[in-house]
């Protein structure tokens, strides 16, 4: 079994451990009305548009969220929260090193011996959910699962889906679908977009994401017969109708949207099984991107 394989599958009793010590962090994370910033690179950065989007929509406070490498450093809030499973990303300690003294700097991170433990004023360790793989799954998850449920906004029945998600075989011809696109709207948004990547990385199967009304602006001229149309969470109505006279195949997310993910990442390693790739060695990727100037 791959390494990835082994964490997806844990993705249950992390989130109900993250959504077990919510409480014990509740004094390093956002307090209500704080006007925040969320930030991360590559997988981070989607969980963080999730959570802006949960946090906003929730009415706790005005919430942005960045590409750490497009902080806009003008602007000011009353902290920021960083996500990073390596503690390690260049473009993030960079930020969090030019806000010192400026702005509060809470990170939400794996490794308790990254660098980020020890730059930021607030620190949240979820080494449970660290990971061995290249390419994120828990991690990302259970830090949005830690997040949600500060929010008051996780359940078990979140977990429950997820399980689902792990024991219910997917959809029969996805696998071998030639394109695949992720809608979400609000917070699943977000997902989508990580669902996206968690295709490429893992299968480098062509994948895209758009929040779910965009997609008759121009995506839906790429559906056919051999591509796939996958929502999390409601769909807008009408749109599986339309996806479906265009001959794509639409697969409703009846789950939760996080596990939905769940099984999109399911999908990603059945699609580079298929394809005799090794989803623990993605090309071109490294665990943490490292760079020499940031
Ligand atoms: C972020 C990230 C991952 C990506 C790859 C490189 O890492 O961009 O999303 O899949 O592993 O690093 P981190 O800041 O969360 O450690």
């Amino acid at each position: 079994m791959t390494h990835v394989a082994r964490e997806l599958a844990s993705q249950p009793d992390c989130w109900q451990r993250a959504a077990d010590l919510v409480d014990g962090a509740a004094g390093r994370l956002p307090a209500d009305g704080e006007r925040i910033a969320v930030v991360g690179c590559g997988t981070s950065y989607f969980m963080a548009q999730a959570y802006a989007a949960l946090r906003e929509g929730s009415g706790q406070g005005e919430t942005d969220a960045f590409a750490a490498s497009e902080f806009p450093e003008g602007r000011r809030y009353d902290r920021i929260v960083a996500l990073s499973r390596s503690g390690t990303t260049t473009e993030v300690l960079g930020l969090l090193a030019r806000l010192r003294g400026t702005t509060r700097r809470t990170v939400v991170i794996g490794d308790p011996d990254s660098p980020m433990a020890t730059t930021a004023d607030d620190t949240v360790v979820l080494g449970f959910a660290d990971e061995k793989s290249v390419v994120q799954t828990r991690f990302a998850t259970t830090a949005l699962t830690l997040l949600r449920a500060q929010l008051g906004l996780h359940t078990d029945a979140v977990v429950e889906d997820a399980q689902v998600a792990l024991a219910e075989p997917l959809p029969t011809g996805l696998v071998e679908c030639s394109q695949f696109t992720f809608l979400g709207r609000g917070w699943s948004v977000g997902l989508a977009n990580e669902a996206a990547l968690k295709m490429r990385e893992a299968a480098l199967a062509w994948s895209e994401a758009y929040p779910a009304m965009e997609y008759r602006h121009g995506p839906i001229s790429i559906s056919t017969h051999s591509t796939a149309t996958w929502m999390l969470g409601d769909a807008p109505t009408g749109l599986s109708d339309e996806v479906h006279a265009t001959g794509a195949r639409w697969v409703a997310g009846g789950l939760d949207p996080l596990a939905e993910l769940v099984r999109v990442q399911r999908l990603a390693l059945a699609i580079a099984a298929s394809r005799g790739l090794d989803p623990d060695r993605p090309r071109h990727l490294t665990r943490s991107v490292i760079l020499s100037t940031s």
